[in-house]
């Protein structure tokens, strides 16, 4: 494995008004940790903070409305109490020299009955229900719930929820955020046609699918600027039941559309998320070529792979998900090659109480 000296890991990398210490970030990881009121904790804090020598933190999966919920304990950025949450997270990140954006998500059809308002039906392209599993306190795994499908004129408001909460993610204190258009998930579950048929102008053609996601970007680009907006997708990821007969042309349009846009950073789930990533046909290469800013690379990367991918070309930023979890220095061990944590086995990845699985991993000793 290359040293710091040529370890193309080490470069710092301008992206939009930032400047990342390395080409290492901490993919968006759900834990369901928030407190009451969907609010991050103190030891989410300590979380964050511990991670900050990554160049860039994503932090996780934060609901832009309450409707946008379908998990259990899942934090959010539209109440005060969240924002003045998430400031505490940001201070003490960037107090450790760190940077950090957040995820921002809609469900959609991933969800449940129970975390909507008033316990009406979750919202989707569709009513098509999603052949997936979320996780209800006290009852347990539960399939997630028939969707409504959203009446054309309400779509104008979901886009206005990603611009306000990428507005108080801003008045939070982060340095920009991540647009969730990836697993399934309500830009994703527009985009593909096995959870989109929809005959209005956001169904059907490749063009109408893809037109909730790119109102969404021009409305937070617009909002806080296009060089504090990523954006992540999962071109072939099954993840929650998403299915796509024409991945290629499909995700090939959205870039080309992206470019225009030129949101900071593309950031591309490949393969199934957390599993194989050779599941299905798909030429990332060529997707890359249509864009010209940052490419960020994801999914089972090890710092072999992620030198050998930079020093191709194929990308200028990797992100880690479990690795960072048992990691929190995982940069100083790939610079040193110094042994990697594994997860402990007996702590959830979702959930808990207590530090355990969560803050209590070590980092190497000074
Ligand atoms: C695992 C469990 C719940 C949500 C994703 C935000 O897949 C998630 C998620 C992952 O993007």
């Amino acid at each position: 494995m290359a040293n710091q000296a040529t370890s193309p890991l080490f470069q710092p990398l301008k992206l939009g008004r930032i400047e990342l210490a390395n080409r290492m970030v901490m993919a968006p990881l759900t834990r369901n940790r928030a407190g009451e009121g969907n609010v991050p904790g103190d030891m989410t804090i300590e979380y964050y903070a511990q991670r900050a020598s990554v160049g860039l933190i994503v932090a996780e999966a934060t609901q832009v409305s309450a409707q946008a919920q379908g998990y259990v304990s899942t934090p959010g950025v539209h109440t005060p109490e969240q924002i003045a949450g998430w400031r505490k997270v940001t201070d003490a990140v960037h107090q450790r020299g760190g940077r950090i954006f957040v995820q921002l998500w809609h469900t959609g059809r991933m969800s449940h009955t129970a975390f909507q308002p008033e316990e009406k039906a979750p919202v989707a392209p569709s009513a098509i229900a999603a052949k997936a599993k979320t996780y209800i306190p006290g009852v347990g795994y539960t399939d997630t719930s028939v969707p409504r499908a959203l009446e054309t004129a309400e779509i104008a408001g979901i886009v206005n929820d990603f611009r306000t909460a990428a507005r108080h993610a801003i008045e939070a204190g982060f340095d920009g955020v991540e647009i969730h258009g990836a697993h399934g998930y309500l830009i994703d579950a527009f985009l593909r046609d096995g959870s989109n048929h929809r005959t209005d102008q956001y169904g059907g053609s490749i063009e109408n699918r893809a037109r909730f996601l790119l109102e969404v970007m021009q409305a937070v680009t617009e909002e806080i600027g296009a060089d504090r907006v990523g954006i992540r997708i999962s071109p072939v990821s099954p993840v929650n039941d998403s299915s796509e007969s024409q991945p290629q042309p499909l995700f090939e349009y959205v870039v080309r559309e992206l470019n225009k846009i030129k949101p900071v950073y593309i950031h591309v789930v490949e393969g199934a998320t957390g599993g194989p990533r050779d599941n299905a046909p798909f030429d990332y290469e060529a997707l890359r070529r249509l864009y010209d800013g940052v490419w960020m690379l994801n999914n089972g990367y090890t710092q072999e792979m992620a030198e050998a991918a930079l020093k191709d070309g194929r990308g200028e930023l990797v992100s880690f998900g479990r690795l960072m979890i048992s990691n929190p220095d995982l940069p100083r061990r790939f610079r040193e090659n110094a042994p990697l944590a594994p997860l402990f086995a007996d702590a959830p990845l979702y959930g808990g109480v207590g530090p355990h699985g969560y803050t209590d991993y070590p980092a190497l000793a000074a």
